[in-house]
């Protein structure tokens, strides 16, 4: 890894690029954490991804503290969260105002509620060991083989997964796609696909996928717009398998992840929607999603396009806020992309 200050295009507009002065490398760029993990790791994904938009990626819970001078002012940036601010969790589902806002299902064609979780023990993917995360895929998919009623299902390894079923599985939007190039920079990628799998109940409502970005993606995903009901399923499934594994947290930046983007309650919640007159009119789009702190993004996932005036509509908002907070944000964002809709 480079130990000189790196080189950005003049067109970079990442938050690495904003926020990694000479002064801040020089004090940054020979310290390690306990796991090894150093300043020239951190970034090695947005110096070889110049597009990137954040451009950083933590190797542990202690990144966060160490390589503070740089990761505070991106935090900061992101979320609008300051160095000194406590981060607090509320997910209790009756606490959100939600009632399905398209009961016809003229317009939600799926809901997704996702959160990510490291083990407390263990560091993030991009400083594990193969050791280490063949470790997590054990321990994880043993607590998961315990889940009983509607969560219980079971566990498929990606090393020796047929190419078929993987390609299926992707396609019907329940695995992850093996990762990009800003992943693979961040090392991420390692060992690729040793390590990796996908839980999931019968009727793929429940789905926990292991070592992605982060050790665990635990999601609650269904057909149509009842995002009362997805939501409840998640925070049920989440309760239970806290009872079997700790997850990295702390008071300050919440439930720790590898994307300081996830950070807090690393929760995303998404609709698929069909949104084609708003789709013509991106300027009035974006500006509902600017209100409303909403991401748009493809139907494939992040860097995908949206398809047959299918849109991908998330909160964007994870630190700082609660997991109701988060849901809430999403579903009045969704009211008021329906009504927009109509309108037109
Ligand atoms: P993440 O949500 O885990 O950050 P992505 O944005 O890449 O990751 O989405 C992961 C997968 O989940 C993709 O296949 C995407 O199409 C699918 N997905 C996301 N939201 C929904 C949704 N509301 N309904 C169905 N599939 C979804
Ligand atoms: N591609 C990286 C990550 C951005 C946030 N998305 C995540 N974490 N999947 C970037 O810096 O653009």
């Amino acid at each position: 890894m480079s130990l000189t200050f790196p080189t950005f295009p003049k067109n970079c507009r990442s938050l690495l690029c904003q926020y990694l002065t000479p002064e801040i490398f020089e004090a940054l760029k020979d310290k390690t954490t306990a796991n090894g993990y150093t300043l020239a790791q951190a970034i090695h994904s947005g110096v070889q991804n110049p597009d990137s938009s954040i451009g950083v990626y933590a190797g542990d819970a202690e990144s966060y503290t160490l390589f503070a001078p740089l990761f505070d002012p991106i935090i900061k940036a992101y979320h609008g969260f300051d160095p000194q601010s406590r981060h607090y969790s509320n997910f209790n589902p009756d606490a959100l105002n939600a009632d399905n806002p398209d009961p016809e299902g003229a317009y939600i064609v799926s809901t997704r509620i996702r959160v990510g979780r490291n083990l407390a023990d263990i560091p993030l993917g991009p400083a594990i060991s193969k050791a280490q995360r063949n470790e997590v895929e054990v321990r994880v998919s043993q607590a998961l083989s315990r889940l009983e009623g509607d969560l219980g299902g079971s566990y498929y390894p990606l090393q020796g997964m047929r190419d078929a079923d993987t390609a299926q599985l992707i396609s019907d939007h329940f695995l992850f796609k093996a990762g990009d190039r800003f992943l693979e920079a961040a090392g991420l990628n390692r060992d690729w696909p040793e390590g990796r799998g996908i839980f999931h109940n019968n009727d793929k409502t429940f789905l926990v996928w292991i070592n992605e970005e982060d050790q665990l993606r635990i999601i609650s995903m269904q057909h149509g717009g009842n995002i009362g009901e997805v939501f409840s399923r998640l925070a049920r499934a989440v309760k239970a398998l806290e009872q079997s594994m700790t997850f990295s947290y702390s008071d300050h930046l919440g439930y720790i992840t590898s994307c300081p983007t996830n950070l807090g309650t690393a929760m995303r919640a998404s609709v698929h929607i069909k949104l084609p007159k708003l789709g013509s009119d991106m300027k009035a789009f974006e500006a509902i999603a600017d209100a409303h702190h909403l991401q748009i993004r493809g139907i494939h996932g992040e860097h995908s396009q949206s398809e047959g005036g299918i849109y991908d509509i998330s909160n964007r908002r994870r630190l700082g806020v609660s997991e109701v907070q988060c849901v809430q944000d999403m579903y009045d964002g969704v009211v008021a992309l329906i009504e927009a809709e109509r309108s037109r």
